[in-house]
Parts: structure tokens; sequence; C-alpha cells
């Protein structure tokens, strides 16, 4: 059936959206360009299809054919569950349970899926993403009960562990002349691989298959083991000792995922690894050379502020504790960093620190004591402190802010401090972390830059620099997310340079956003992914961090959709 809006009633209805705001449009007070920022990276496909899913047509919503329902499930999990949450409990965009979506009328949901809201939901239809037909069929869907994914138990996952080449035939010192401490594990992200470059000659040593649209890549603490893992939540194990470095063993650990992590406590390094999933809600324990699924732990719980149940608590960002044998563990929506002592996984000790919603990225302030970590929707940083296990501090920063790993410098007025940048403006907060020697700044925010615009998604130093860069990746205007600015940490008041990266590629077409500074172990460059479509070339340029001039462009048709970088030297010791 083709939907029909008469003018009036639209003007109506959006009129009414626009004056006093909706049950559906998304609290707080994003800009908004922040909003669209925040919606285009939030709003990305998921590695979910809905196959598997258990159907749901209520008698008591609108007429839907099976195939619709089928075809209106497989599109709300590719396109609208990373915002709304796979169960439509709710995250950076509104909740859309039966109890909400049934008291509105038809023509009012086809409205906001057609145009989409100011408060950053996309206009799916206007903008040619959906037909008229499809908005019409997702307005209906929504109005039935979400159809609920199917669980992932540690058998599912022992079904899909493939250990290659077992740690007993694997060789016992490095057996390829790289340097390996210089190597960059790059994020192919369209292509579902991650390229290993050296980081002298700029050559790519090898290419790895691994999962789909992969996101993160860590490394072990010893720096033999690169651990990647994909949004389809599997995961690689590479042995980079191997004459070749290769995938040594491999596993699927849920439906969904973003992150990955290892153990790093003296005594520890190398044993454990763990990764969390969006989908199921739960992270799983597995061993460090092997990736045997040891332990799998479910997220569901109470939220931190109304302390209502939540179904589907995704976990974001885990680090490994320096301070004990721990992993931290950021569970997005319920707001609680979990500290999850791998000492004894047999009998679990977790320590449950109330943080806010809902937490994402985060990285250790120099002293890899305090984890400070994004509360985005609360526009919050929480301080963590992995030696006492506690709350250190919650703290007040701009729009969605989203540090990647985040900026440890020394301020030359407030001393030792981390920053972030933010989705939703152009501020970057700068956090005194040094509650001993001054504590008369710790956990406040001693200043605030201004960089180019919102839509920022990464900010990167390294102790041997002088820089500060700041990404604006997602801003709208081309002109600021094919840029990054660059601020001289000595003279943080004087205005930000702007070096112009994706200009600096000679790429043709494409958006050629430019994401995620890395320095090299030395810290004396820093690379850029420019980052176009999967038909389009991208590149990665290479800054001289001394002169901020252009030192090198690599480019090659394999380096398709180049995302994030990871130096293994800097993430082995969490240098940033
Ligand atoms: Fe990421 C880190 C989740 C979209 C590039 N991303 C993370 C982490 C989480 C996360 C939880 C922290 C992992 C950790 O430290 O253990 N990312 C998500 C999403 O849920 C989101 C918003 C939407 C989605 O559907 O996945 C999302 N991320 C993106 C992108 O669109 C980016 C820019 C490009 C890409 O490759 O997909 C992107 N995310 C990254 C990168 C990091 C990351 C490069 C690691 C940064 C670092 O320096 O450590």
């Amino acid at each position: 059936m083709k939907s029909r809006f008469t003018a009036v009633s639209l003007f109506v209805l959006f009129y009414f959206m626009f004056l006093f705001g909706s049950v559906l449009a998304q609290s707080g007070s994003a800009s908004v360009k922040g909003s669209e920022a925040e919606a285009a990276y939030e709003g990305a496909p998921t590695a979910m299809s809905g196959s598997g899913a258990k159907d749901l047509i209520s008698g008591d919503g609108p007429p839907m054919t099976a195939e619709e329902f089928g075809r209106a499930k497989q599109i709300f999990f590719e396109r609208c569950a990373g915002c709304h949450g796979v169960l439509r409990k709710g995250a950076t965009g509104k909740a859309l349970t039966t109890d909400i979506t049934q008291k509105l009328s038809l023509d009012y949901l086809k409205v906001f899926i057609n145009f989409g809201s100011p408060a950053g939901m996309p206009n799916w239809g206007t903008s040619g993403e959906l037909t008229q037909e499809e908005v019409d069929m997702m307005a209906r869907y929504i109005q039935h009960e979400p159809p609920l994914p199917p669980e992932y138990s540690m058998e599912d996952m022992k079904a899909t562990w493939v250990v290659n080449i077992p740690p007993e035939k694997r060789p016992t010192k490095q057996m390829n002349d790289l340097d390996l401490e210089n190597v960059f594990a790059v994020t192919l992200r369209d292509s579902g691989q991650v390229a290993l470059i050296d980081g002298h000659s700029k050559e790519i040593a090898k290419i790895l298959e691994t999962g789909y649209a992969v996101h993160i890549s860590r490394m072990s603490a010893s720096g033999r083991y690169l651990f990647t893992i994909g949004r389809d939540a599997k995961l690689n194990l590479v042995d980079l000792w191997m004459e070749t470095p290769q995938t040594v063993a491999t596993i699927k650990v849920g439906l969904e995922a973003r992150s990955v992590e290892t153990s790093k406590f003296k005594g520890w390094e190398d044993k454990y690894a763990i990764a969390g999933t969006y989908w199921p809600p739960q992270y799983v324990i597995m061993d460090g050379d092997t990736l045997e699924p040891l332990k799998v732990v479910s997220t569901r719980g109470m939220t931190v502020d109304t302390q209502e149940y939540h179904p589907e608590p995704r976990v974001a960002a885990i680090v490994a504790s320096h301070e004990h044998p721990e992993f931290i563990v950021n569970v997005k929506e319920t707001g609680k960093v979990l500290m999850v002592n791998y000492e004894d996984i047999d009998n679990l000790k977790v320590t449950s620190i109330n943080a806010a919603r809902f937490l994402h990225d985060g990285g250790w302030d120099s002293e890899k004591r305090y984890f400070l970590t994004a509360a985005n929707k609360s526009n919050k940083i929480a301080v963590v402190d992995s030696r006492e296990d506690k709350l250190a501090a919650m703290i007040d920063v701009g729009k969605i802010p989203h540090p990647g790993r985040g900026a440890n410098f020394n301020d030359p007025e407030f001393g030792p401090v981390w920053a972030t940048s933010h989705l939703g403006d152009d501020t970057i907060s700068v956090i005194g972390t040094d509650p001993e020697g001054h504590a008369d700044h710790a956990w406040k925010v001693v200043r605030t830059l201004k960089g180019q615009g919102g839509g920022s998604l990464f900010i990167k130093t390294h102790p041997q620099s002088s820089n500060l860069y700041v990404d604006t990746a997602l801003n709208p205007d081309t002109k600021i997310s094919q840029s990054v600015a660059v601020f001289d940490l000595n003279k943080l008041d004087a205005p930000f340079k702007v070096l112009p990266i994706a200009e600096w590629a000679e790429l043709g077409e494409g958006p050629k956003r430019v994401v995620q500074p890395e320095y090299n172990k030395q810290g004396d460059e820093v690379w850029f992914s420019v980052w176009s479509g999967k038909e389009e070339e991208s590149a990665i340029v290479v800054v001289d961090d001394k002169t901020l001039e252009l030192k090198h462009v690599i480019k090659d048709e394999r380096i398709v959709t180049p995302t994030g970088k990871f130096n293994v030297y800097n993430t082995m010791h969490d240098v940033y």
C-alpha cells in the first residue's frame, strides 16, 4: 500500500512535533548538527539481519502480512536497532515499545519516519533510503511487539571455535623481520579485513580476513598477539611471530559485538581475552592463546538511575586493569562499569560501579590508574579509580563526549590532564587528572578549547609530541570533515591550525572523511585514515608531527574503507 499524507495533516503534525517536542523525539540538548552526526554514527547498519529472531505479530497491532513483517524486521535490525535497541527499549534513540507506539496514530509515526526529527532521527523517507511503502510498513511494524533474536550460549560459541594452529605448533620466537612494535593494524571496515602495515616502509605486510564490518583491534600485553573483532562478533587471534603473521584461532562470540581486550596485569599477561557483545548482552572470558571460551556472563539487570530492569544492556568499551587482575567493562544501557576479577573465574568476583547512561568509549589517565569514560547521553565523563574499584568523579563536559581513548598531556598551567572532544559540539574538554600533585584541578574541566566543529570522534597526542590532533569526521561540512585541527600544547590559547588531510591524499570522488589520528611508536608521525565508500578510493595520510607537513600517502587498491589504526606499541602500552 502506498502511503499518502495530505499537506495539511503533514503541516499540523510537523508543527506539533517542532513546537512541543514529541514522545519520540530524543531528549537532551544536542544541537541539530550534533544530532545529525550522532545519528549517522550510531545509526550505522548492524551485523544482524533479524534472521532467527522470534516473530511476535500481535493481534493488537495494525494488519501486516508475514512477508511485510519479515521485511520490516530486517530493515529494523539493519538500520534502526543501533539507536533504538534490538528490543526497542531505547538508547540513543527513544524507546519504541508497544506501550508507546500503539498510543500514537499511524500517520504520526509515518511522518516521523519519513521526515526525521530535529533531535537526530534521520529522514528515512525523504532521503530516499526507504520508499513510501516501506515507511508505511515500518510505522505498522513498530506497533507490533519486537521480535526476539536468539540467545547465544557457550555451546553456540564452541561450535564456531577453530584453532588453526595450536600453541605448541607456533614459533617460540619471532620468525619475521618486521619491527613489530611499529606495525599498524588498520581496520578495513567494509572489506572485512585488517591490513598490517609496516610503520617504517609504509608497505602492507599482510592483509588478514576478519569479521563483517570489522571494528577494533587490541594487542596482548606481550605484543605477540593481535585480537580483532567484527560487528558480527567474529574474533580473530593473529600471531605476529609467524613467518607471515596469520590468524591462529577464531570464534564467533555472539551476533553483534564491538569490543575485545586481553589481560594485562603483572603475572597474567596474555593469559585471558575478553569480548563484549551488543547482542546477546553479555561478555565472554576466553583463553588468551586459543580463544577457548571459558565463562559467559550476562549483563542484563537494573539501570543505574531509575533502577528498572533492562533486557538489552550492550557491552561497550573494555579495558584491562594495571592495578588488579581485572577487566573493566562498560555496560551501556544500565550505565554501570563492571570490574571483572579474573583471578578465579569459577568464583567470579564482579564489582559493579554506578556511573551514568549511556557508557561508550574511554581510556586511561597517563598513570593508568583512572579510567575516564564517556556517558554520552548524559554529557558526562565518569572517572573510575581502578586501584580502589570506586567511582572517583562524574564530570559535566560538552554535548555527547566521544574521546576514543582520549588524550593525555601536561597542561602548562594545570599539570597532567586528559581531554575529550564531542560529537555534539565544537568543544574539547580538558580535565585535570592528578589528585595528588594538583588537587585543586583534579576531576574538573580546567579549560575548554574550541575546535573546528561538532562531529568529532577521536582526539590524540603522544608523550613525545607537543601537538593535539582533533578529527571532525562526522561534521556535515565536508571542509571540516576532510581536515583536522591541531593545537599546540605549549600555546593552548593560540588558534589551532587546520591540516587539509583529504586534499593531501589526492583522491577522486567520495566522502573522504578524515578519521582517527594514530601515532607511530616514536611519536614523531601521525597517521590519518581518509575514509571513502567501498567503491571509492581511500588512503592513509602520514603527517610529520614536528613540521605538520605531509610525509607520506599510503594508497593501494587493497586499502578499502580504512578507519581505526592501532599501532602495536602504543596499543600494547596504552599510550595516548
Ligand atoms: Fe566504534 C571504538 C562502538 C561506529 C570506529 N566503537 C569503539 C568502542 C565501542 C564502539 C563500544 C570502544 C571499544 C573498546 O575500547 O573496547 N562504534 C560503536 C558503535 O556502537 C557505533 C556508534 C555504531 C555502530 O554501528 O557500530 C560505532 N566506530 C563507529 C564508526 O562508524 C567508526 C567511526 C568507523 C568504523 O570502523 O566503523 C568507528 N570505534 C571506531 C574506532 C574505535 C572504536 C577506530 C577505536 C578507537 C581507539 O582509538 O581505540
